[in-house]
């Protein structure tokens, strides 16, 4: 369950019952001589600890066919509620910091570089590589759509065209009737 602390443009205590979402289900958590569900709770920007969770539950879900719920928490959404207003309206100026603080792209690449993973220059150099390349997709398929659009606005002149053609034939039809009515 993805959990960015907010819904319908309110924060999560005003939302929610209890303001957590796996504190209400808490009803639901498989006790020893029980059945129910297990109940994860994972931060969003923890790579490692997601993998580690998600491993975690799919062995309990695979092996005792135990279902799972992972709920996981401080999640960013920068588009917000919906397309009519944006996040920037109902978010205070400290949770759009941390929002930027804790961006799950720039955390992973602190864990990579924590981790020794990649170095900066090797991450650097894949992010320039990477913009170039969608600049590069992005251009060619700018060429492809105006190319396209040539091609549709030709195909609607021939259409009007034809059309005109057609109109002034049977008009001519019509003067030739009106003209020699037998
Ligand atoms: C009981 C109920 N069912 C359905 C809806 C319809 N509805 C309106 S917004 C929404 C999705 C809200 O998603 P959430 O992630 O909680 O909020 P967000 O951060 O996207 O604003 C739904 C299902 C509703 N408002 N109430």
């Amino acid at each position: 369950m993805w959990d960015d602390g907010y819904g319908i443009s309110v924060s999560n205590e005003t939302q929610t019952t209890k303001g957590d979402i796996s504190e209400i289900l808490k009803g639901f958590q498989k006790e020893e001589l029980t059945n129910g569900i297990e109940i994860f709770k994972v931060r969003g920007w923890d790579y490692a600890g997601l993998c580690e969770t998600y491993e975690q539950a799919a062995n309990i879900a695979r092996e005792k066919h135990i279902p799972c719920l992972i709920h996981v928490t401080e999640l960013t959404q920068p588009q917000g509620h919906s397309s009519s207003g944006s996040h920037e309206r109902y978010k205070s100026q400290e949770r759009l910091q941390w929002e930027t603080d804790f961006d799950c792209i720039a955390k992973m690449k602190e864990w990579i570089q924590s981790s020794g993973i990649a170095t900066d220059e090797e991450l650097d150099q894949l992010d320039r590589e990477a913009k170039d390349f969608v600049r590069q997709e992005q251009k060619e398929l700018g060429l492809i759509i105006s190319e396209l659009w040539r091609l549709k606005q030709k195909k609607l002149l021939i259409y009007c065209h034809e059309f005109q053609m057609k109109k002034r034939t049977s008009q001519q039809k019509n003067c030739n009737r009106w003209l020699n009515p037998l």
